[in-house]
């Protein structure tokens, strides 16, 4: 695509106008959870204006925000100053990549080039993180410095860090005076006895600390600089790795220690250990969470804070929507052949189609509530759908490499997490083995929403008990799940069907993998 130009914006996929499945009737709902601007839940809500502008096209802490608007980092911080247990230094970090993927590395003067790049060919991109490979602030020239070149030529898009916080008392005034709105910190204990379990060492002040003495350090000054940062205004988020066996029962702690020094929202993610990884927690055989014990954590926390519960474990170079990754479109080889030309008034008229797009799936889910007014019901159910974004249900099952999973009730429809497969279609026959981790990925939900399915995996799905669904094909996700579940209590009242309890469902280690 000839990139930065009317034309390429023209060859943009541009999401279709809403399909509504029969006529929509009824009241003026809210999303699930009653809390809205993150997590889980959608718009505006009780956020003040200031911080909705902060939250509202950022996909990682917004839920909605992420069917529509894309995220890109760029790997310019390889070292690091502490040791995880669930990292392996030859792979991305952990903290917000998933290991596996080794990056390629960037000067500043490269990523801020790829980032004008990217900003200029997909306009719906509107944040740049940097997230590793090692830690942004164990690499502190490096990382402002980027931040600073981006910000001269793209000052609309929103700055992004994330890292162990081992070193935040030194850089929050230089994370605020380059406004940097959005910090995300690792926070996986407040206890040093368990964190000398996930850290064996810290590097700080040229020393090096070893078990609960290096632990005690790094969780005082994460928790300092969380409260510093939050003083200041700026929007933190707070990652914690859950680790069955070592810190799954401590994290509530957690929760309530960050939310009371003023994170905006929490992010409890699973632990990624296979084997191949070479990581300790791989090698010792920790496992990681299954479906059910991460969201009956993820559950148990969300009271007064959001859950973020859309996060992907996405590389330090990934690029685009949370649940696709376009980096090999962008090498640094492409990128320095590129013609790049940054043109703010595209972006912005870009962005008003999305937000047009956007408020049409939120009416239409509204819509769709209503239909559920006055029902009695403590029934809800999953259901996992196949999307290539825009909050449409249009993809294939056999082109899936993920599921998102929707819970439903009658207090509304919420996205409760997603699940990595291997997409089923394998050059254009069916594999049986895939099916077989399809089925035990989603095997908790009772329904798979996809656009098209062919004859053979869906009996394999009726088969475990999924209920493929293609009728409502292009649809919009949260409006067709709401339909779904209506009828579904109907078939139940009348007594043609009975609802059942599903069984617990893997999490993929490893993952998503730039095509
Ligand atoms: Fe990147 Fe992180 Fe910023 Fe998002 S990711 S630095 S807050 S722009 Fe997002 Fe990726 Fe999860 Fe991170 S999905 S790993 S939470
Ligand atoms: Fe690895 Fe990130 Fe931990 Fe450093 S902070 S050891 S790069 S996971």
């Amino acid at each position: 695509m000839e990139l930065g130009t009317r034309k390429a914006f023209a060859q943009l996929p541009v999401m279709q106008p809403a399909p509504l499945s029969g006529e929509r009737k009824g009241c003026d709902a809210k999303g699930a959870s009653g809390k809205s601007g993150c997590g889980s839940a959608a718009g505006q809500g009780d956020l003040s204006p200031q911080i909705w502008e902060k939250v509202k096209n950022h996909p990682c802490y917004s839920e909605e925000a992420h069917h529509h608007y894309a995220r890109m980092h760029v790997a310019v911080a390889p070292a690091c100053n502490i040791q995880c247990n669930f990292c392996n230094r030859k792979y991305d970090c952990s903290n917000e990549s998933r290991p596996g993927v080794v990056s390629e590395r960037l000067t500043p003067e490269q990523a801020a080039r790829k980032v004008i790049a990217v900003a200029s060919s997909i306009p719906q991109m509107t944040v740049l993180g940097i997230a590793g490979p090692g830690d942004p602030l164990a690499n502190p020239d490096k990382t402002f410095k980027t931040f600073e070149l981006v910000s001269r030529t793209a000052p609309d898009i929103k700055l992004c860090l994330s890292t162990n916080g081992l070193m935040f008392p030194e850089y929050v005034e230089r994370i605020h005076a380059l406004k940097i709105d959005h910090v995300t910190i690792t926070i996986n204990m407040i206890d040093p006895e368990i964190g000398a379990k996930i850290y064996p060492w810290i590097y700080y002040n040229r020393t090096k600390y070893l078990g609960v003495e290096a632990a005690r350090i790094l969780s005082e000054r994460q928790l300092l600089g969380l409260e510093m940062l939050t003083e200041r205004g700026i929007l933190c988020k707070v990652n914690s790795v859950m680790i069955p066996g070592i810190n799954d029962r401590h994290l509530a702690e957690v929760n309530k220690a960050v939310k009371s020094r003023g994170a905006f929202l929490h992010n409890i993610m699973p632990l990624i250990s296979a084997p191949e990884h070479g990581t300790v927690f791989g090698l010792n055989g920790t496992r990681g969470p299954t479906a059910q014990e991460l969201k009956a954590l993820q559950d148990s926390c969300e009271g007064e804070m959001n859950m973020m519960r859309h996060c992907r474990q996405c590389r330090a170079d990934a690029v685009g929507l949370l649940g696709e990754d376009r980096s090999n479109e962008f090498t640094t080889e492409r990128v320095m052949e590129m013609e790049v030309h940054y043109d703010l008034e595209i972006r912005h008229a870009y962005q008003e189609e999305v937000e047009k797009q956007r408020a049409a799936v939120v009416a239409a889910r509204n819509e769709e509530l209503k239909t559920l007014a006055g029902a009695d019901s403590d029934i809800s159910i999953l259901i996992a759908v196949a999307s290539k974004g825009g909050g449409r249900i249009n993809q294939h099952f056999g082109h899936a490499r993920e599921f998102q999973v929707y819970e439903v009730s009658t207090a509304g429809v919420k996205f409760v997490g997603h699940r990595r497969v291997d997409n089923y279609c394998q050059g254009g026959f069916g594999e049986e083995q895939s099916l077989e981790t399809v089925i035990r990925a989603i095997n908790d939900c009772v329904a798979v929403f996809i656009s098209r399915i062919g004859n053979c995996p869906r009996e394999g799905l009726l088969k475990a008990g999924i209920l493929p669904v293609d009728r409502f094909a292009l649809e919009y996700i949260e409006q067709s799940a709401l339909a779904f579940f209506r009828e579904y209590l109907e078939r139940i009242r009348s007594g043609e069907i009975e609802h059942k309890q599903r069984g617990d469902a893997d999490i993929r280690q490893g993952a998503l993998i730039a095509t």
